[in-house]
């Protein structure tokens, strides 16, 4: 995957859309201009077996209509059954080197970092890319640590300038610059565009946002 492709990297399951048809929000952000996306199907009411296999390639197909990587979270036979692009795991979710060999250099690894040596350890294991926070308060995930602040993304990025990085936890259209500021390739975010009245809309602030933030004064308003 290419650092541009993280830019605005959504990230949802059919619990996250306040009662809305979650395929008709993805559509939405794809046509907004979210560039990446992550199946997190988690909580109270998760889809599991064959309802979630169906759900899942939905929304493999609406990413493919857009050339929009599909990154299922830590379900390594799901993302393979469904050809996902890419495996995104936490720190909880097994080894990352023993995930890398079992699905080798094609498909996209992301892993969670909170601070400096789990990004160390993620970049050996073969990451693609780190998420890192939570940056801000978050309401979408209960077992979420404190809010660190764009800090640990600084860290990270001055330690191993070369491994992307995305941003996530409480980012929104008006808040996403010094996440990107501090060394962010991107942001991904729930709720800025899973509950927003108009998620295309959203879509579209946030990814006109990060531009910005990424080259100041070449974009104009
Ligand atoms: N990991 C850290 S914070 C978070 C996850 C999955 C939830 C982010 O959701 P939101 O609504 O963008 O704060
Ligand atoms: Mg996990």
């Amino acid at each position: 995957m290419n650092r541009e492709q993280l830019a605005v990297y959504f990230i949802m399951g059919s619990g996250n859309t306040a009662g809305r048809d979650p395929l008709a929000v993805l559509g939405s952000a794809l046509r907004g201009g979210v560039t990446c996306f992550q199946l997190r199907e988690k909580g109270p009411g998760a889809l599991k077996g064959e309802p979630l296999a169906d759900f899942a390639a939905g929304c493999r197909d609406l990413c493919r209509q857009y050339g929009v990587p599909f990154i299922v979270n830590d379900d390594l036979e799901l993302a393979v059954a469904t050809g996902a692009d890419g495996l995104h795991i936490g720190q909880e979710d097994g080894n990352a080197a023993e995930i890398r060999r079992r699905i080798g250099n094609r498909m996209i690894l992301g892993v969670s970092a909170h601070d400096v040596n789990e990004a160390a350890a993620a970049r050996s294991a073969g990451a693609d890319y780190l998420g890192m926070g939570p940056v801000y308060g978050t309401r979408s995930k209960p077992d979420a640590r404190a809010a660190s602040g764009t800090e640990l993304i600084t860290s990270a990025k001055s330690a191993y300038p070369d491994l992307p990085i995305v941003g996530i936890g409480g980012i929104r259209e008006d808040n996403a610059a010094p996440v990107i500021e501090a060394g962010a390739s991107g942001v991904s975010v729930i709720s800025a565009i899973a509950h927003a009245g108009d998620p295309e809309r959203a879509a579209r602030e946030l990814r006109q946002a990060v531009r910005e933030a990424l080259e100041p004064g070449k974009v104009s308003k």
